[in-house]
């Protein structure tokens, strides 16, 4: 790599928290006087993993479910260091949790739920008339929509797929009625919905982590280190505020990000 290329490259999701979280990591390693670029929103789950694991990210942000679940699904990876031990064999490593799960989980608007008297997945088998849309990820990954319909034998058949951040419009329009949230979106409060038990626990824990290159631990000793103390830093309320100023006070991501940093860490 020659002189142009910048010594750290942090990639994010194409969803607002992904974006926060990617903006914070990117100031705690300009901080040191790294020279680090933000790849935001470069695409979806997939895209990220194997953009790391060609070498052309050094880190993300990612949820422990997600790599259990769809990124390394199939073995059994239950405890903590099977997963670390199975990263390791592909380069990487994981941060300590950021403090957070964002669970995906399904709601609906609270007074159409309780008007069909709906609290649980399972309560779902008695409406195969309702509308379904969730996020495009969701239709097809291995914790996704076809395991859940199988898991709970759901009947629905209008269930189409939608970019996430158009869902709750479509909640609010009556376009769709039912749709994955991600339980740490601030739109769960704002817009009144019901979070609906997953009474049949389909879905696991999603904790919140980095995700990165072991070589950047002798590449950017010094970043590295910086970027890691956001582990424990971010509990699921502070990430909903965080969430709640970029989507609904429409506060730019590295904005929220900086301001973040200087009030928990002290850095500016
Ligand atoms: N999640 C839930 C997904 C999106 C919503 C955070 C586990 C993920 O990015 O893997």
């Amino acid at each position: 790599s020659g002189d142009s290329e910048p010594t750290v490259r942090v990639g994010s999701k194409k969803f607002t928290e992904s974006v926060i979280l990617g903006e914070m990591v990117t100031q705690l390693a300009r901080s040191t006087g790294a020279r680090v670029e933000h790849r935001r929103e470069l695409g979806g789950t997939t895209v990220l993993w194997e953009a790391l694991r060609r070498g052309e990210l050094d880190i993300y942000p990612e949820y422990t479910g997600t790599l259990r679940q769809e990124l390394l699904s199939g073995r059994n990876l239950a405890d903590d260091g099977a997963l670390r031990t199975a990263l390791a064999a592909e380069g990487l490593r994981l941060s300590a949790p950021l403090g957070f799960n964002n669970t995906y989980a399904l709601g609906m608007k609270e007074a159409e739920a309780e008007k069909l008297g709906i609290r649980r997945i399972s309560d779902l088998l008695a409406h195969p008339e309702l509308r379904f849309g969730f996020s495009n990820e969701f239709m097809d990954r291995a914790d996704g929509w076809p395991a859940l319909r199988d898991r709970y034998r759901l009947p629905q058949k209008d269930v189409r797929g939608l970019d996430h951040d158009l869902a709750y419009r479509g909640l609010e329009s009556g376009a769709i009625q039912v749709t994955d949230l991600y339980s740490t979106d601030a739109e769960i409060a704002a817009y009144g919905l019901r979070v609906l038990e997953d009474d049949l626990h389909h879905f696991p824990v999603y904790d919140a982590v980095l995700l990165y290159r072991a070589d950047l631990e002798s590449r950017a000793p010094e970043a590295l280190a910086a970027m890691l103390r956001l582990g424990g830093r971010l509990s699921e309320a502070q990430m909903v505020k965080l969430n709640a100023r970029a989507r609904l006070e429409r506060v730019p991501e590295a904005q929220v990000a900086a301001d973040f940093l200087a009030s928990s860490l002290g850095i500016s």
